[in-house]
Parts: C-alpha cells; structure tokens; sequence
C-alpha cells in the first residue's frame, strides 16, 4: 500500500473554495547566496514575483529570437505533438519541451541566472517541470483567462506542494499594448479551488482555452479588489520570475508587434510530481514532466 500525499489544496470539486497557502513561498534560509539579492527575496515573498531587466543582453535575445524563429518555420516542429497552433491563422502559438527540442534553449534552462535564482528561491536542486516557447503573434493572437498554474499543476500533474517557479522572459519588447503578462500581487498567498471536474483530455484544449481551473468572476473581483492588478512591460531580454499559485492571465494581441517568450517551470526535486489530485489520468510529459533529473 503506497502512502497516498494528503492533498492540501483540494480544487475541482462542487464549489470554489479559497485557503490560505500552507507553504513557504521563499524556501532557502536567510542569507543563502545566489544571484538574488536579500531585497529581491523579500520582494518576492511579498508579491510572488521579481524582474530582471535586460537579464539577457541583445546578442543573447538576437539568438534566442533565431532559434525560435527557426523552430517555428520547421515543419517537423508545427507537426509535432508538443506544438499548439492557433485554430483560426493556424500560426504556431507555442512549442513545449523546448529545452528537450533544442540545445540553444537546454543551455538557456542551465545558465546559472536562471536555474541559479530558481534554487535560490525553492531551497534545493530543481527538474524542469515544463518548458515552452509561446509566440503571440499580432493581429488578432488570443491571450489566456485569469489562472493559477499551480491549480493546473496540482489537479492534473500531481504537484503535492507550491514549490515551483517559473520564469518567462520575453525575446520581443513586451509593450502594455501586445499582450502582456499581468499578475496580481500577493495573490500567490490565497489558494483558490475551482468548481468544476477536470475533464479527460483536457489539455487538448485547456493549453489553448483554459476551462476546468477557471476561477468565478465573483472570486476574481474579490482578488483584484485585494491585490491589484500588475502588467509586465519590457524591453526583450527582460525576465519575470513568479510564483507558481500567482493568479496571473494575459490579453489578446492585436496589435502588429507579436510577443514571444520562453517560459521555463522549475521545480523542486523535494516536491516531485506523483499522482494528479483532481484529473483522470495524468497529462502527457511533455506537459508535466515525470523525470526528476535535476538541471545541472
Ligand atoms: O496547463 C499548463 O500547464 C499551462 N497553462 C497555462 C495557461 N499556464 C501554465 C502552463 O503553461
Ligand atoms: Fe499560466
């Protein structure tokens, strides 16, 4: 008989239900060294977020913007499982497992200004949980509905605690008009169980649409009342580190100028994935990994 994980953070079930966050949201002890400073840390706790501007410089986006656009164009890569297209201009919207696809991103995930602040903020060796390239075209891209990835995370993928940190950092200027990421601060501190079962296969649309794990308007009233509503502008190269129960979403792009990121979800080797919580069955890998290799 294997221990089953008392799951902390029920959701999917009759009703919305909020609880307070049972876990730390900085896990390394005070006075850990890493790329972040005592400040940085205290910011994040509070908020759930930090950025870095400019933490790549232009000769790093020119390459990263390169191979992006390389993996888009390549046939294979629009023809494979991992890449979601959008229905309408049939534009490649995002390529998951990037890290996995291409060398140049696998070399972005073990810099150590990125994989360095991610240990320093889950307190151990960290795996990529999930890693993707999202291209928001112009002209009409959609963007996604208010969200807490942890929610996702913890009903489908298994993550038994909030112990995971994701970074996006834009490969094209992030404007407050294309579409940008938007966080409410200190909103990662309030867990929000949704209503709602998870139905099968519901990353086949969820990774476009979310629905399952969508929060009421009511519940999303009462968060943006409390914390605000924060959008992340910068020049490429900027990156935004945040919480994984950060209630966050994103606008449509309807403007010319499309805005691409690479996100990578680290998680701790302390808070490995076992069964979903609230889902049928388990999501693909390349959606929620199962090989808890930490990065290098
Ligand atoms: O389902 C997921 O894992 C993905 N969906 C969203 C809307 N954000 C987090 C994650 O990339
Ligand atoms: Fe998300």
């Amino acid at each position: 008989m294997t221990a089953t994980v008392s799951d902390l953070y029920p959701t999917r079930g009759a009703q919305e239900v909020p609880v307070p966050r049972r876990d730390p949201v900085v896990w390394s002890r005070p006075g850990t060294p890493g790329p972040i400073g005592e400040t940085g840390l205290a910011d994040y706790d509070r908020d759930g977020f930090l950025t870095v501007d400019r933490l790549l410089g232009p000769d790093e986006v020119a390459l990263y913007r390169a191979e992006l656009d390389r993996l888009i164009a390549d046939p294979a890569v629009r023809a494979d499982e991992r890449s979601v297209v959008e229905p309408r201009s049939r534009d490649v919207r995002s390529v998951f497992e990037v890290h996995r696809i291409s060398e140049v991103f696998a070399g972005l995930v073990r810099d150590p200004r990125v994989v360095g602040r991610a240990r320093q903020i889950l307190g151990s060796d960290v795996y990529v949980h999930q890693s993707r390239i999202n291209v928001k075209p112009g002209f009409g891209a959609s963007g996604f509905y208010w969200h807490s990835d942890f929610e996702t995370w913890h009903a489908e993928d298994g993550l038994p605690r909030m112990r995971t940190v994701s970074v996006s950092i834009a490969l094209t200027d992030n404007l407050d008009t294309n579409g940008g990421l938007m966080i409410m601060p200190g909103s990662h501190r309030t867990f929000l169980g949704c209503a709602g079962e998870t139905p099968r296969d519901n990353y086949k649309r969820s990774l476009r649409t979310q629905e399952a794990g969508t929060p009421s308007d009511a519940a999303l009233t009462g968060f943006a009342e409390r914390h605000g509503v924060r959008l992340f502008t910068g020049p490429a190269g900027s990156a935004t580190w945040f919480d994984c129960n950060c209630m966050h979403g994103s606008g449509n792009n309807i403007t010319p100028y499309p805005r691409s990121n690479v996100f990578i979800v680290f998680n701790s080797v302390d808070n490995a994935a076992v069964e979903p919580f609230a889902a049928p069955a388990r999501r693909p890998e390349f959606v929620g990994a199962r090989d808890f290799t930490p990065v290098p």
